[in-house]
Parts: C-alpha cells; structure tokens; sequence
C-alpha cells in the first residue's frame, strides 16, 4: 500500500503539506485523516516537523507520523467561530524544531527596542530553542559605538551577538556561517535591514523570505501559509507570519521570571516560592538590582511585561 518515507515539512498551505523526502524530492502531503481528528489542541504537522508519509499511487502523499519535536515555536488562538471573543484557546504551531533564533536590530535608524527585543528572548527561551542571536545591523550608522554599549547588557547575559553591515558585507560571512545547517527563524522590527542582509547571504533570498504577514487592504491576515527557505549552504530560514509578531501571550505570569536568564538564577532564593519580585521582603532578585548584578533595565522590563501579562490574563 505504497511506500514510506521520512520528510520534512518545509510548507503549510492550510493543511495542505510539501514535505522533502530525503533525496530532496518533495511530496504534496495530506494529513491522515485519522491525525485530523487528533490536531485538536495544537497543530499535528508544522513546518520543521519530521514526518513518515506514505507515498500514493498518484505521487502525493499522506502524512502517517510526526515525530517528536526538539522545539516548537507557537503561539495561543481562539478557536474558530468564536470571532476571538472568548472561548477556549488552543496552540498554533508556527514552526517546530527550529535550532535558532536571529534577532534583528539596527543600531540606529531604527532606534533599538529594548522591550521588543526582551519579549522576543522570551519567546526563545520558552521556545527551548538551541541557540538565540542577536543580530546588531547597520553598525555603519553607529560611529562612536553607542549601540554597541548600549547592547553590552545582552552580550553579558551570554547571548552570541553579531554586528553587521548590509552595505559593506561586515558580519554576513559570520552570519552565513550561523545559519549553515541549521532551521533558523529570522526576524525583527521592520526597517532594520532583514530583506538586505538575507540578499548579502544569498542572493533572492530576501524576495524569498517576506516576513510581511501578508496582510490585506482589510487589515485581515489572508493566510496563514509558511514556508523553509532552503539555503544554498544547507539549512532554512522560516517565512511564516506568525513570527513578525511573535508575541508572548501563552506565557503565564508566573513563569515569566524563568524565561529572564539573569533574573531565573535567582527566583530560588526568594523568601516565597510565589514571589513576583516585586515588593515582596526576603527578594533574592530585587537584591540583585540593588548590588547591580541584574541590569535595572532589565528588571523595569520583566516589570512591566508581567504586569501586561497579568493584565491580559484577568480579561481572560
Ligand atoms: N546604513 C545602512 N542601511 C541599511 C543597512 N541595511 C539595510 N539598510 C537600509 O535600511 C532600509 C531597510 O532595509 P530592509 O532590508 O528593507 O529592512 P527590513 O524591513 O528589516 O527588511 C533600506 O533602505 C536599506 O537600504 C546597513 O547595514 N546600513
Ligand atoms: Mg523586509
Ligand atoms: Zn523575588
């Protein structure tokens, strides 16, 4: 009953999958009709997952099995037919088994967002992913190295820093070198240089890789399709919309302080096992401040997240 074959899903046009075998032949799958009913609370198939399909007579394919994933990249939704006014949410799968993140920003033009950049470490951090970068752009426009200073606070905390320009070439060799082989997601605010620098590593490949959300006069997303973007080094990079605006709404109040690599060190030795490092006595974490240990910027956004986090909870 036709043969089986482990892929890859580098496509996902409302359930219709483009999985690539290992020969680099690339299938038109479905999911077996038995897996639907199971994608109930989260997507059964993203992109980057594994799969075993079974090839059909016709030459498309059904997808039998989905493996494990190492990562998974997502993000809460209400259910259909609830027009987002409540109702239970479920998980939107925007790419599984990703090995990294890139975080794009300019050093000037735009101005660094601090805030956005902390979210999107979060999301990585919740995400598990194996490695996070940050990407610093356009360090033509930064001639007395203010944002590199301004950025030092980040490349403390261990996260590898790069720092490129897409005029000049400066940095793309290393880039190019971080995304050889792996699944990376690739993203940041608009302006930044994103489309430049991914021509410079390949060209078409900003062209290939949108990022745009592909949103409508209506201001409705149209679709949700995303793609892997084969790279000519070996790897992918992601086009998919959700991560433009990679929030961190499935994030619950209480486990932010984990995803904050300064502060989480320090949350067990909290007097209370609650403890929301706020005005609480015996906070391991607010001494931490206090001695300089943990950036107060950091500290003030891990504040001001946590309470949109519970702010957005409490509507719930
Ligand atoms: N000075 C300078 N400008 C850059 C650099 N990279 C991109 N740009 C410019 O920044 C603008 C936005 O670039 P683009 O690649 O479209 O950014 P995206 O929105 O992140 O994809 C364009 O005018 C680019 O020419 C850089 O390294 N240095
Ligand atoms: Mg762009
Ligand atoms: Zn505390």
């Amino acid at each position: 009953m036709g043969c089986l074959l482990d892929g890859l899903v580098i496509k996902d046009q409302s359930g219709f999958f483009s999985v690539e075998a290992e020969d680099g032949h690339i299938y038109q799958c479905r999911l077996r009709g038995r897996l639907m009913e199971e994608a109930q609370s989260s997507d059964l198939a993203a992109i980057g997952d594994r799969v075993h399909m079974r090839i059909l007579e016709d030459g498309t394919g059904t997808i039998e099995s989905v493996a494990a994933r190492t990562s998974t990249i997502s993000r809460a939704v209400r259910t259909e037919g609830n027009r987002g006014a409540g109702g239970p949410e479920r998980e939107q799968v925007i790419i599984a088994n990703a090995d990294q993140a890139l975080f794009v920003f300019a050093a000037t033009q735009p101005r660094p967002n601090f805030r956005l950049l902390d979210r999107f470490l979060v999301s990585g951090e919740k995400a598990d992913l194996d490695h996070i970068v940050i990407v610093i752009n356009k360090i033509d426009l930064d001639k007395q190295a203010k944002a590199r200073a301004a950025f030092a606070v980040y490349a403390q905390l261990g996260y590898p820093m790069l720092y490129t320009c897409a005029l000049s070439g400066a940095g793309i060799a290393e880039l190019k070198a971080r995304l050889q082989g792996r699944i990376s997601v690739f993203t940041g605010p608009s302006g930044v240089g994103k489309t430049s620098l991914l021509n410079c590593v390949q060209p078409g490949l900003g062209r290939a890789v949108k990022q745009v959300g592909r949103v409508s006069q209506e201001g409705m997303h149209t679709t949700r399709d995303s793609a892997l973007i084969k790279l000519d080094v070996g790897g992918y990079v992601a086009d998919t919309p959700g991560i433009r605006n990679l929030t961190v709404w499935d994030v619950e109040p209480e486990e932010l302080d984990a995803y904050y690599v300064d502060i989480a060190p320090y949350v067990g030795a909290c007097r209370f096992g609650d403890c929301s490092h706020r005005s609480e006595p015996g906070c391991a974490v607010r001494q931490a401040v206090d001695t300089n240990v943990i950036h107060r910027n950091r500290y003030q956004s891990y504040l001001s997240l946590r309470e949109e986090l519970e702010q957005a909870y409490a509507l719930h």
